[in-house]
């Protein structure tokens, strides 16, 4: 990179690139949700893009068709490094070649045998290419998508509401107004974005959940993850209650092994575990919690049923320990995301 206003506008490409692809989350899968920007050669903003939906074009493409002319001589800011391969789409490389672009800076490597290489390609054609980083505390929607793909599973989120005290429901079982309006806003704002929620039999038959992806005003958002039940309790025989999950469309599988590999079979890459304690205590013990959300709510229970259904620990030295990556603060709840792993 050249000086450092030339650096400042690359960061700042970035950063639009990386809202440009997580405002496509939930759409993608199996492909990432990619965001682009193409700067001219003066360094202005000329074209923006995100991955659309499988089978069609890749952000490059898109940004590439806004910028135009524009594009020659400019610079492509990508949350992926470029395709190199003829997939469902032609080549990203090959399209930022012909559209004359002289410099690509990319965020993650592009993990798969089949569409990786592209930097190479690009700098075999003399485009000037470089990898680059964000800034932490940015949302980075290609980051799980990335961890699936090296996983070959997909990346796991568990999610849970809690007391200052670290309680999910009371003692009388009562857990469904621990957060506010605004924390139930990102809830579902947050399903849509998913590929798939998954809850145990255990909650499936308590609560009833119809983990939807809703708006305010009860109506459902245009993104709908798939809806998965696991649990080795059997779902039959509770009668018409599973009838109810099942014409409701929700899959049912009878571990999470077996889970998380149909899903990444069938193009999953990205979900979220939304409870119970047993549920939350198993994906835990299995190595297969990758980001935790806790949705922090102002309130003290001092007795009550928690995240966990038992101990993962008996000393702090044993205790599992997550990275804190951001907070957010929603009316009087706080929600602060950790992730398990730091790579990608
Ligand atoms: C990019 N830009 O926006 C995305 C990329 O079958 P295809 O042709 O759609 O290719 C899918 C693969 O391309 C996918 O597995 C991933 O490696 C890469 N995704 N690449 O240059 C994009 N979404
Ligand atoms: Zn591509």
């Amino acid at each position: 990179m050249a000086g450092a206003t030339d650096a400042t506008t690359v960061a700042a490409a970035l950063f639009q690139a990386m809202q440009a692809g997580a405002a496509v989350r939930g759409t993608t899968s199996p492909n990432p949700p990619v965001g682009a920007v193409i700067l001219s050669a003066t360094g202005a903003v000329v074209g923006r893009g995100a991955t659309q939906p499988v089978g069609s074009a890749h952000a490059e493409v898109m940004a590439l068709r806004a910028a135009g002319e524009k594009a020659r001589g400019g610079t492509a800011v990508v949350t992926l490094e470029p395709c190199a391969h003829w997939g469902r789409t032609g080549p990203c490389a090959a399209a930022l070649i012909d559209a004359g672009i002289t410099r690509v800076f990319y965020l993650h490597a592009d993990p798969t045998p089949e569409a990786g290489g592209g930097a190479q390609a690009l700098a075999a054609a003399g485009v000037e290419v470089g990898q680059i980083s964000a800034p932490d505390g940015i949302e980075d929607a290609v980051l799980p998508w990335c961890r699936a793909v090296k996983l070959q599973r997909p990346h796991v989120t568990l999610k849970f509401a809690q007391t200052l005290d670290g309680f999910t429901a009371a003692a009388d079982g009562t857990s469904q107004w621990i957060t506010g309006p605004k924390a139930r806003e990102r809830v579902h704002a947050d399903r849509a974005r998913r590929d798939a929620i998954i809850i145990g039999t255990g909650t499936a038959l308590a609560d009833n959940p119809s983990l939807t992806a809703r708006y305010g005003d009860g109506s459902l958002r245009e993104h709908q993850p798939r809806r998965v039940v696991i649990g080795s309790r059997d779902l039959q025989s509770a009668g018409e209650k599973t009838s109810h999950l099942q014409q409701l469309g929700f899959e049912q599988y009878d571990s999470i092994e077996h889970a998380l590999k149909e899903l990444y079979a069938s193009g999953a890459r990205d979900v979220l575990v939304e409870g119970g304690a047993g549920l939350a205590q198993s994906f835990i013990e299995a190595g297969a919690v990758d980001a935790l959300e806790a949705y922090i709510s102002p309130i003290l229970l001092g007795e009550g049923r928690g995240i966990l259904a038992h101990a993962v620990a008996h000393t702090l030295a044993d205790a599992p320990r997550f990275t804190t990556v951001r907070s957010t603060t929603l009316g009087p709840d706080v929600l602060v995301e950790y992730e398990a792993r730091s790579e990608c």
